[in-house]
């Protein structure tokens, strides 16, 4: 007797979350509304620009470093003698698997001034960029593994630009830190398959001519009911 399973659907759903971005600084342009990979009009040389908002000023998780030129250049920066810029990604948890970091930046020229020593979580990354004056340009990173793991050990991503070792003037419009870890698949209860028999076609032969035997007996042993009429 042949069997016939009947296929049991197992319906896959997703925590289809969005990809969680962070953002420190305000995309504006330098607050002088320069466009992306584009020329800006600091002036290197007063360094007099200061596009900050109230908030970016007042901040403390690295925004305050958004929108000056040139950030931490002792004798011209807003921050006074600091060299250091530290940016604070906080509460990332702890589940990263994929990510980027885009930062906008302006006017780096490593090969002429010198590259900035820049590190998230401490790691080193590669910062000599050669965008060439009065040009801005975002440049994108993909986390490393090691990055990764650094956040997961601490739930937060902290960037360092130090410039001690460069006399190039730059600024600096937001960073951008997206999450890209791929969304948990869930699995619903497994449905047990079923399996049910299927008669063959002698067995429906076999079952009619037992069928119409019990009707034939049935027939014959009716007696005629006199209704009288
Ligand atoms: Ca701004
Ligand atoms: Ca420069
Ligand atoms: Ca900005």
């Amino acid at each position: 007797m042949r069997i016939v399973s009947i296929l049991a659907l197992l319906a896959l759903t997703s925590g289809s979350a969005a990809a969680a971005v962070y953002q420190i600084g305000d995309n504006d342009g330098y607050g002088a509304a320069i466009c992306d990979n584009c020329s800006h009009s600091f002036d290197g040389f007063s360094a007099d620009h200061d596009g900050r908002s109230a908030a970016e000023k007042l901040a403390t998780d690295g925004a305050q470093y958004t929108d000056t030129y040139s950030t931490t250049h002792p004798g011209f920066s807003p921050h006074g003698l600091e060299t250091v810029a530290t940016f604070h990604f906080g509460g990332l948890g702890t589940h990263w698997t994929s990510g980027k970091l885009e930062i906008d930046l302006a006017d780096f020229q490593a090969s002429e001034f010198g590259a900035v020593a820049a590190a998230f979580n401490g790691i080193t990354q590669d910062f000599a960029f050669d965008d060439g004056y009065t040009k801005t340009a975002v440049h994108s990173f993909v986390l490393s593994d090691a990055v990764l793991n650094s956040i997961n050990a601490t739930g937060e991503l902290i960037i360092t630009i130090d410039r001690n070792n460069s006399s190039d003037f730059y600024g600096i419009d937001y960073l951008k830190l997206t999450d890209l870890t791929e969304p948990v698949m869930f699995m619903p209860p497994r449905i047990e398959t079923v399996a049910l028999p299927v008669p063959e076609p002698e067995t429906y032969l076999m079952l009619l001519a037992g069928l119409a035997l019990l009707s034939f007996t049935y027939r014959r042993n009716i007696k005629p009911v006199n209704l009288g009429i």
